[in-house]
């Protein structure tokens, strides 16, 4: 069922283009999204609740949730989801608080500093998936570093379900409650992402929009980025296991089940030197494939080009392997994982040894589970507190400082035709050029 790519012998030398990987065609998706976003930007709630109408099939009065039944269906909420959940927002919050930064100010020269001012942006959007992916958790993951960055307007959104009144899938209501977010709307896709960029007679405008979402969403971020500033274009989940001969075949294939029960493209690999190891987990996949809920999902994860077994000589072969990929999730199941782990480049997680499974991860180990896909991981992080913060350069500089940099800038300001620079200092010194004594 997962196909095996053999590497043993040599490494290729563009690893990456022979490393299985979905293709989400963003691209395509954009020209669908482009009126519905035209739309919702001139006609507003009117433009929303006639598209969700049209995707979700669900008639809305408003598209903002009231505040009772957000805190309804907490009240409802099974007590034993309720304590994780309040676990899981304890341990994430935990890390998260770790991550605020304090403003830094560095004295450049007497009289000349530069102090980096970390500021939260004002308001923003969190959309929440909805339909078949229904993830309390991602609440979690969005609005808990939101929270500890200091945003201090935070909006919710996530589909409208015809099951549940038209109103977002109750778990979604409970953890938003849970976290004291009371501002809910009942959108998704394209105009749930218009309606933040935007802004509408019921939504204000954010300035930043967040979460994972499909490709609709994806589609949406792009078009729009620019008039909001968006995290990455999440896609579907990927996990990455590099093991040697130690490794246990039950975890490794459990945990490669694990994620793919999210999406038929969600991207299952495991990169091994161990031939019995990789023949072992084939074995395990397919007994356990047939005793999990999600069967047929699963199969078709495990089987598409995005998944397979990556065959290597050696753990130093393995690194350069999943350093070529850049998976979401990495999971270490070998001798030295933990130095092994430290020699990794690119990864949105790392999880390191038999006991820290990616579904930990996704839950309750207190790290972000919004992590970069596609091979993002290269260049990106996961959301964190910083994806919340700008760094605001302050300058001060007094007059003698200045006086002692000007030279410099006037050269420089020459050097690049513009001096206009440069006589924007010499203004202030009656036109003259002060020397550059005292260097
Ligand atoms: N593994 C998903 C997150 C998630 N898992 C939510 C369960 N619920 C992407 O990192
Ligand atoms: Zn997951």
């Amino acid at each position: 069922m997962i196909s095996r790519i053999d590497l043993r012998g040599s490494l290729p030398g563009d690893l990456r283009s022979v490393l299985p990987r979905a293709e989400l065609d963003v691209e395509a998706a954009l020209e669908k999204v482009r009126p519905i976003c035209e739309d919702v930007r001139h006609r507003g709630a009117a433009a929303v609740r006639e598209h969700t109408r049209n995707f979700d099939g669900v008639e809305l009065d408003a598209v903002r949730v009231p505040v009772r039944a957000v805190h309804e269906a907490l009240a409802t909420l099974d007590p034993v989801l309720r304590d994780a959940l309040e676990e899981a927002i304890r341990r994430t919050r935990l890390v998260h608080r770790d991550q605020r930064r304090t403003d830094v100010t560095t004295r450049v020269v007497p009289g000349g500093t530069v102090t980096e001012r970390w500021v939260p942006v004002r308001r923003v959007g969190l959309y929440v998936p909805g339909g078949r992916a229904v993830y309390p958790s991602s609440v979690i993951m969005n609005v808990v570093p939101a929270q500890e960055a200091g945003v201090e307007s935070l909006a919710v959104t996530s589909p409208a379900q015809a099951e549940f009144g038209g109103r977002p899938h109750p778990s979604i209501l409970a953890a938003c409650a849970l976290l004291g977010v009371e501002e809910v709307y009942a959108a998704g896709g394209a105009q749930a992402v218009a309606m933040f960029a935007h802004g509408t007679e019921e939504c204000p405008r954010a300035d930043l929009v967040t979460g994972p979402g499909n490709v609709y969403v994806a589609a949406a971020k792009r078009l729009l980025k620019g008039v909001i500033g968006i995290d990455s274009e999440a896609g579907p989940t990927e996990i990455a296991v590099l093991a040697d001969g130690t490794a246990d075949p039950v975890h490794v294939a459990a945990d490669l089940i694990s994620q793919a029960e999210h999406d038929v493209l969600a991207a299952a690999v495991l990169v091994t030197d161990s031939l019995a190891l990789a023949e072992a987990v084939e074995t395990e996949l397919k007994a356990q494939v047939a005793r999990t809920r999600h069967t047929e999902r699963i199969t078709e994860a495990l089987a598409g080009r995005q998944s397979g077994i990556v065959l290597v000589d050696d753990m130093e072969d393995g690194l350069a392997v999943v350093d070529a990929y850049a998976a979401e999730h990495l999971e270490i199941h070998t001798a030295g994982a933990r130095e092994l782990a430290a020699r990794v480049r690119n990864a949105g997680a790392i999880f390191i040894g038999p006991y820290a499974p990616v579904s930990l991860g996704d839950y309750l180990a207190g790290s972000n589970h919004v992590l970069p896909t596609g091979g993002c991981a290269c260049h990106s992080s996961g959301l964190s507190v910083q994806s919340f913060l700008r760094g605001i350069h302050v300058v001060e500089y007094d007059e003698a400082a200045l006086a002692e940099a000007t030279p410099r800038v006037v050269t420089l300001a020459e050097a690049e035709d513009l001096p206009a620079h440069g006589a924007a200092l010499k203004a202030r010194f009656g036109w003259e050029i002060p020397s550059a004594e005292g260097d």
